[in-house]
This record gives structure tokens, sequence and C-alpha cells, in this order.
């Protein structure tokens, strides 16, 4: 999955993507480059970040959907009314970073379309949410909050076999909590969905390789932290470097998988 950020202020793309000419561009070149779907989004979630209004969003993310039609792309939103217009545009997944607890019309809206969704683990809300992340067992609370969310949707009629289930990475969680959850994987895959990773560029692979002030985190660090996840059942990795990953993910496939 690769990552468009039609915004402002994203973490590790913020401006790069902000008009509609070069987010068109860069998604096109995901797709060329082996990406299976390209996640638009027009509201930065980045740890401290304040909420998007309605109308700027729909402004920064219709436009780029537009010049897409016909592409596999996902709408990375927390609002019904940008999700319920990027479906009417062809976009085909609902990447919803509260998991259906943001906006209580969201829940209709995918329903009532047949999108895929996924559903991702955020302590918290952006604007706070890295202030000292607790857990007793970061794994089990994560995998008990996705297995209630899983239920809801499905409780709600969206069917099972459109969900894909996420961790949140750096969404509340400290570093240790990050790896810890890619290396215990198979506690989230034990919940039969399928599951996405979105550890590219994030901080605590900066803070990993010892910048304790680091806000995001290299390609090379990324593709390893993708790689392994992979290895541990991941099915969807979300990723701002899509032939890095691509060529990295073929790689370890073929030991696999034999080509
Ligand atoms: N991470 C970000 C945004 N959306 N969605 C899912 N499902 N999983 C993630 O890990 C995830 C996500 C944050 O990364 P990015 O989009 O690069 O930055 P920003 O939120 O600052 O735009």
């Amino acid at each position: 999955m690769g990552v468009v950020n039609v915004t402002p202020d994203s973490f590790s793309d913020g401006g790069v993507h902000f008009d509609a000419g070069s987010a068109i561009a860069g998604a096109r070149r995901m797709l060329e480059e082996g990406a299976a779907i390209v996640d638009v989004g027009g509201e930065s979630t980045r740890p401290g970040s304040e909420p998007t209004p309605l109308e700027a969003e729909l402004r920064r993310v219709l436009p780029v959907l537009e010049g897409l039609e016909g592409a596999p792309l996902s709408i990375d939103t927390v609002k019904a009314d940008v999700a319920r217009r990027a479906l009417e545009r062809g976009a085909e997944l609902v990447n919803d970073v509260t998991a259906l607890r943001g906006d209580p019309a969201m829940v209709g809206v995918v329903a009532e379309s047949g999108a895929y969704l996924c559903l991702m683990h955020m302590r918290g809300e952006p604007r706070t949410m890295q202030l000292e992340p607790r857990y007793d067992d970061v794994v089990s609370e994560v995998a008990a909050f996705l297995d209630e969310r899983l239920s809801f949707a499905v409780d709600h009629g969206v069917p099972e076999e459109r969900i894909c289930l996420d961790p949140g990475i750096g969404f509340g969680k400290t570093l240790e909590h990050n790896f810890e959850l890619i290396r215990r994987l198979d506690a989230l895959l034990a919940l039969g969905r399928p599951v996405l990773v979105g550890f590219s560029r994030k901080r605590s692979l900066g803070r990993l390789l010892g910048d304790p002030d680091a806000t995001t985190g290299t390609t090379a660090a990324s593709v390893g932290v993708a790689v392994a996840a992979y290895e541990r059942g991941a099915t969807i990795l979300r990723a701002h470097d899509v032939r890095e990953h691509v060529e990295a993910l073929a790689a370890a496939r073929a030991v696999f998988e034999p080509v």
C-alpha cells in the first residue's frame, strides 16, 4: 500500500504531495512501482497534530481521487462525509484510524457501499497520544480492542471478509510497544483477518538508530521492519517508498514460496 498524504504537515512527506498534480503523479509512480493500492489522505495524524476541517480535507483529496479515476485507491480519513465522497469517486477501501469510533456515521457509509475497511488501534487521539503511553500487555490489549471493533463492524453490516486489522504503529505507543507488536504479530493474526502494518518512516525507527529526537525513520529501516512483519504474517505493508519495499518483499517472498 503506497502512501500519498495531500497535506502540508504529515510527519515524513508533508508538503511533497500537497498540490493535486504532484499527488496524482506520486500515486501513479507508486502503482507503476508495484503498489497494489494507494492510500490517499488529507489529514495528518502525526503526534501532536490538530484536526483538519471537513471542507479543507475535501478540497485536498477530491481532485486527487478524480485525477486517479480507475486506479486502486484507499481513503485515509476519520470523516464519514469524506469517505462517502471518496467511495463515490471509486475508492475501494476506507482506512479509518479511529476504527469507527470517530464519526458515528462511518460504519453505515462503509456497510452500504460494500467497501473494504481497515480497523486500526489507537490509544487516545493524535494531539495527545504520545504522552507516556502505558499498557499492562500491549499485544493482548491491542488484540482485544481489534476483536471488539471487528465485532462492532460486522454487527453493523460490514462483511467480515472485507475487513483488515492494524496494530497502529506509533499511535499511542513507545518504541518498545511498536516492536513488540510486530514480534508477536501472531496474536493479531489469531483474530482471523489479514493484518496491515504501517511502520514506514515512523519515528521509532529513527530513535532505534540512535537519535532520541528523531521525528522520522529512514527508508532502509522501514524496509527492514516491513520484511520482518511480512515474515511474521502481515499481508499489507503501508509504505512511502514503494519501489524499495516491493523489491525487498519480492526477495523475502522467494524464500518462502519458490519462484
Ligand atoms: N499511519 C499513518 C496514517 N494512517 N493508517 C493505517 N491503517 N496504519 C498506519 O500505521 C497509519 C495510517 C501515519 O503516517 P503518515 O500517513 O505517513 O503520516 P501523517 O498521519 O502525518 O499524514
